[in-house]
């Protein structure tokens, strides 16, 4: 059975966008149903499939994931061949590591830079609480660059679900032109080029809503 995947606006929805890109770059089949954020009765469409009331949600026959980690957990289950994470056990444990860590953390950058995946690029200064973020980030992406990523240009070499789960990341970073060094544009680069990514942002451009909140 194919897995539906409910999402919201390409635009906004950076959580939505860490199971989509995984499902994308691994080309396994699914079917995406978006609800759009914010509206009347977002919380009543959302609710009927989704118990913690938030996108994204993975329907897969009788079961229902909600989180967008235990969802990426669930299709690295659901597909053990494909290295959704990565095979070596070291790698593997770093993998989910940085991917927990963006999960439960990084508040000063989120708030001060929403997502918005139709911005055009513009310099947004950060706070300090923010640029200790950024710093973190930085570090984190170069160690596993340096220790796991020799064999390509993602986090762990292949894509994997540690960058996932860090694309909506790599997307503030270029949006709000934060400086950043050269490891990390390398690193950028090849989320900006990978052809899921911008499916993403192509299917986000077309979309009819637009939230005030989220345009600054
Ligand atoms: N911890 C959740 C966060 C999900 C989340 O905050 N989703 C937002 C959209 S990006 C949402 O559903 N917002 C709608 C609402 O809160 O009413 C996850 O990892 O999936």
């Amino acid at each position: 059975m194919t897995f539906r995947l409910v999402i919201g606006n390409k635009a906004y929805s950076s959580w939505s966008l860490r199971p989509w890109i995984l499902l994308a770059g691994f080309h396994i089949p699914f079917e995406e149903i978006v609800i759009p954020l914010y509206d009347a009765d977002t919380k009543r469409k959302i609710l009927k499939v989704s118990p913690s009331g938030k996108v994204p949600a993975l329907i897969d026959g009788d079961v229902t994931v909600w989180e967008s980690l235990a969802i990426v957990e669930y299709i690295a289950e659901a597909y053990p061949k494909k290295a959704i994470w990565p095979k070596d056990k070291a790698a593997r444990a770093h993998a989910r590591a940085l991917s927990t860590e963006m999960h439960a953390g990084f508040a000063a950058l989120r708030t001060l830079c929403p997502t918005n995946f139709r911005r055009a690029p513009a310099r947004r200064d950060l706070t300090p609480e923010a640029a200790a973020d950024v710093a973190r980030i930085e570090k984190m992406w170069a160690s596993a660059r340096k220790t796991f990523g020799a064999d390509g240009p993602f986090l762990f070499g292949a894509f994997s679900a540690a960058d996932a789960m860090f694309a909506p990341v790599v997307n503030r970073l270029h949006i709000y032109e934060i400086p950043v060094g050269r490891a990390t544009k390398a690193y950028m680069r090849a989320m900006l080029d990978l052809p899921a990514y911008r499916a993403w942002l192509a299917d986000a451009a077309l979309e009819p809503w637009r939230i005030e909140a989220f345009e600054t």
